[in-house]
């Protein structure tokens, strides 16, 4: 069985360890829905290890939680934006390619959209493209296509947004046709008007409880990741996906191991499993985010293929941009951040 929500994955999770108990554990902390399980599974029987998965819900929140000292963990996956953030403040082990023998692989042209195209301490995994999942029961196909959806009384306290800084923030800027990565002063505030006018109709700022609402019905508009709601298309029809005409975020989320990792070798090693063609092409199957690999991309089944929130359009990916890392210009979005959620 593939499980669809995060809370499943963990549970299986820990059938699994204690099965294997007194094995060597890989610790990996990933946004949730984000592994297929047979392919854990698999990596724990030819490694002789348990893989424990523990779930963020931004790059901010993981970042925050490590920073605080807690972890442990092994293997991250932030977008690449996040990555040069960690790496930058030594949090990240330089990767040896020779244990990485899969990298053969990779889609080198990708690595354009990263911020680290040597993979120096980061490889690629998926690529995350943002946009608005709604119920087509429920939203009126004129009022769709632009992130002005948001500003639309009509479905008041049925919308939510995504609890991401970067994300959020970006999806005001490309609304108002600034760069989401903008440093002017003068941007960054009205974005933040915007927000606080969108937030007056919005049920919460918040990501994986938004995406099961969508599924549930409980809301009907929600800002999310392309990958997600293709799963939930998946399972309930009437939910359909856009990205705004506006243009939106578009990321590479990357393999990074924690610096002082106890377990390199398994952690060298799980990011080549997930490197293999076949296991990618299940991958992608169960997550349903894109992965730079052709030889896995050959081989999709051509209904995912024709799912236009897994395969975005490259006249569409287009107007999306990558998020960078800014440096010291993120305080001004922290900022306009913490105005936008206070009294929230
Ligand atoms: C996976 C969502 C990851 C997208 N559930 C973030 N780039």
């Amino acid at each position: 069985m593939r499980t669809r929500f995060g809370v499943l994955a963990a549970l299986l999770t820990c059938v699994i360890g204690t099965v294997c108990a007194g094995e060597r554990v890989l610790h990996v902390y990933t946004w949730s829905d984000y592994f297929d399980s047979e392919v854990l599974v698999q990596f724990e029987r030819e490694n002789n290890c348990r893989v424990a998965v523990d779930y963020f819900e931004s790059n901010e929140a993981m970042y925050a939680k490590l920073k605080a000292g807690g972890g442990g963990y092994d293997v991250i996956t932030p977008s690449s934006y996040m990555s040069s953030v960690m790496d930058g403040q030594d949090m990240l082990l330089p990767l040896d390619h020779s244990l990485i023998p899969n990298l053969d692989n990779m889609d080198k042209n990708w690595l354009r959209m990263t911020e680290d195209p040597s993979m120096r301490y980061s490889v690629p995994y998926t690529r995350t493209v943002t946009g608005v999942g709604y119920n087509s029961d429920r939203v009126k196909p004129e009022d769709l296509g632009s992130w002005d959806i948001f500003a639309n009384p009509a479905y008041a306290r049925r919308m939510t947004m995504l609890n991401d800084m970067r994300e959020t923030i970006g999806a005001a800027l490309k609304y108002l046709g600034y760069s989401l990565n903008t440093t002017n002063e003068a941007e960054l505030a009205a974005a933040g008007e915007v927000l606080q006018g969108w937030k007056r109709h919005l049920a919460k700022f918040d990501v994986d409880e938004a995406k099961m609402g969508l599924g549930s019905g409980e809301f009907h508009v929600i800002h999310g990741y392309n990958g997600d709601v293709a799963l939930i298309m998946e399972e309930v029809p009437e939910i359909d996906f856009f990205i705004p005409k506006e243009g939106s975020s578009v990321a590479s989320d990357d393999f990074v191991i924690a610096a002082g990792t106890p377990a390199a070798d398994l952690a060298h090693a799980f990011i080549n499993h997930l490197l293999d063609p076949e296991v990618a092409r299940i991958t992608m199957e169960s997550i349903r985010y894109f992965m730079p690999n052709p030889k896995a991309v050959a081989e999709l089944d051509p209904e995912l293929r024709e799912n236009n929130a897994f395969n975005v359009d490259d006249s569409v990916l287009e107007k999306c941009e990558v998020i960078r890392d800014l440096g010291e210009d993120n305080a001004k979005y922290i900022r306009i951040w913490d105005l936008v959620k206070a009294d929230e």
